[in-house]
């Protein structure tokens, strides 16, 4: 049965609605801008601020310049340090608290962020709203920007990584409730400093942060008024399964003849074999979009155009890892991006669209590295992801956990409970109801997903597949609050050959506080010379500071003629 949308139904939502011809509300609220405020009080905080269940351990000034950003001065701002919910778990006696600290602008604008983090969490990632929420190398940080900001180790400490698993309180504190714990507190604490609680509240983070975006936006929907999720780890444990499905498949053509730790996944793909790859890809698909410039943006249309068995040559006899692959290895690369299966058949997680970033070191650190490391998907998946958890003294090597995890029997253990493992981990660690934004969109509240097309760990795919969800249940009108861009090349986060140099958090304020619906976002490539960092995977026959527009999807940046360089030569068509 099909869901009816709430703003078919409420009546208070109604009368801000207006039918459009398309059949889905053309008015929603236009939430009004955030006036900036001045730093009050800082040191004071220490002593002066409480709130239930925290601790603050610190509040000191942090002068203008101590850091930096893209070679530029972050200016004076206020250091808060603290914890909340300290415990002690009757399960494994440790001591697990949620760890803080907030960054308070002197110049302040009047905006609040939470800044989610990535991998397992763990550690408190410094609350700059800078490279660390996604986008390579951001020429402008959150404090540059003027936001008062907040990050936290979602509930456990590194050195309690990956075995707080086996707590269930600091599981969901890492999957959805650490957010929700801190947000109160941190808006009072703002208060505190200002005077004035936050005019406008964002959340905003990459990878595992761009999943706590993705949660926030379905379970805290009224707590924030902007969302930016980079390269979402929306179905994060999914994922993890998707990972150790590739490593045994990889494992296959593996020449490594090393245990681990010296194990060499990477031997089943070596880069010239995947430089071998990409070069195909672009022979098919580059121009498709109007320019042969390194870029498939049309990737829709290389799905069609683009055939592994058919492009690629096959070796005659033994591999010569460059200019040929081995039938196997043509069968294992189909078999792993057609997305991770059981012996039934039956898919465990997305497909990845096949694109030029294979050829890079970034993406071959996910599939042949992470996919069977300690501290990455296979712990992950024993302590975090299953129900009830791994013994902690049973566990193998991570190698050998990941290449003896069963697709058949394993893999359901995501979707599980198990006694005091109350809520599995697709509960924890997804959306509730994902394509369901009512309450986000019925506010005025804006989200922008941003997504590489060579993602190697988390499929665009899979965020594509959401979005057309979620434009289906709000009859085609998704992108009145929810916009999705795609980077064409960009693996994990940042890197690869792509323009992958964006401010999204501007364009998001844009829209939420301005009414500015992002149209295209102008991405730059990091060249040589580039202020926030160079990218190495940046093909040497591109202008260093080559420009194109990210287009909502599902459009594609076209070339319209003039210079292939710069991105006022392509605009956002179907
Ligand atoms: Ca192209």
């Amino acid at each position: 049965m099909k869901h009816k949308p709430t703003w078919l139904i409420s009546a208070s939502a109604a009368a801000l609605i207006v039918a459009g011809c398309g059949g889905g509300p053309t008015d929603i609220p236009q939430l009004s801008a955030a006036s900036p405020g001045t730093l009050a009080n800082c040191s004071t905080l220490l002593s002066s601020f409480s709130f239930p269940i925290t601790s603050i351990v610190s509040a000191s000034t942090v002068a203008a310049g101590t850091l930096t950003n893209a070679g530029q001065p972050v200016g004076e701002h206020c250091l808060v340090t603290g914890k909340m919910n300290q415990r002690v778990s009757t399960v494994d006696g440790q001591t697990y608290a949620i760890g803080f600290e907030m960054r308070l602008p002197k110049d302040w604008s009047g905006r609040y962020l939470y800044q989610g983090n990535g991998g397992t969490d763990g550690a408190i990632a410094q609350a700059d709203g800078g490279n660390s929420i996604g986008s390579g190398g951001l020429l402008k940080n959150g404090l540059q920007l003027g936001f008062a900001i907040i990050s936290s180790d979602a509930g456990h400490t590194s050195a309690q990584n990956p075995l707080f698993g086996v707590d269930p309180q600091a599981r969901l504190d890492y999957g959805y409730q650490a957010v929700g714990t801190l947000t109160p507190m941190a808006k009072a604490l703002i208060k505190a400093a200002y005077g004035k609680g936050p005019d406008r509240s964002y959340i905003a983070g990459t990878s595992n942060g761009g999943r706590h975006t993705m949660v926030a936006a379905a379970r805290y929907a009224n707590d924030y008024d902007g969302y930016l999720a980079n390269s979402p780890g929306f179905n994060l444990p999914k994922a993890a399964i998707a990972q150790v499905y590739g490593a045994q498949l990889w494992n296959t053509v593996a020449t490594s003849t090393g245990v681990a730790p010296n194990f060499d996944l990477e031997s089943a793909f070596v880069q010239t074999e995947r430089a071998l790859v990409s070069k195909a890809i672009l022979s098919k698909c580059d121009a498709l979009d109007g320019a042969t410039d390194g870029i498939v943006q049309d990737v829709q249309a290389c799905r069609g155009a683009f055939d592994v068995a058919r492009d690629i040559p096959t070796c005659a006899g033994d591999r010569d890892f460059k200019t040929c692959l081995s039938s196997t290895q043509k069968s294992v690369l189909t078999k792993v991006y057609a997305g991770a299966r059981n012996t039934k058949g039956e898919e465990l997680y997305s497909r990845f669209p096949f694109d030029t970033g294979i050829r890079a070191t970034g993406w071959a650190d996910w599939k042949f590295r992470n996919s069977i490391r300690n501290g990455r998907d296979p712990v992950a998946l024993a302590f975090i992801f299953s129900s009830p958890p791994a013994s902690t003294v049973a566990l193998p090597s991570t190698l050998a956990y990941a290449l003896n995890f069963n697709m058949d029997t394993d893999a359901p253990s995501i979707f599980k409970t198990s006694g005091i493992y109350a809520e599995s981990a697709m509960s924890f660690m997804t959306p509730p109801n994902p394509t369901n934004l009512d309450t986000l969109r019925n506010r005025g509240a804006k989200m922008l997903v941003i997504h590489g097309s060579s993602d190697p760990v988390f499929s665009v795919d899979d965020t594509a597949s959401w979005y057309d969800k979620l434009d289906t249940y709000y009859g085609g009108s998704a992108a009145m609050a929810v916009r999705f861009f795609r980077v064409p090349g960009m693996l994990h986060s940042r890197g690869g050959p792509a323009t992958d140099q964006y401010d999204g958090l501007s364009a998001l304020v844009n829209w939420v506080e301005k009414g500015q619906a992002p149209d295209r976002i102008v991405a730059s490539a990091r060249g040589a010379g580039n202020a926030g960092g160079v990218n190495l995977d940046v093909p040497a026959d591109w202008s260093a500071s080559r420009t194109r527009p990210l287009c909502p999807y599902p459009a594609v940046a076209r070339y319209k003629g003039g210079n292939v360089e710069i991105e006022s030569s392509f605009a956002c068509e179907p």
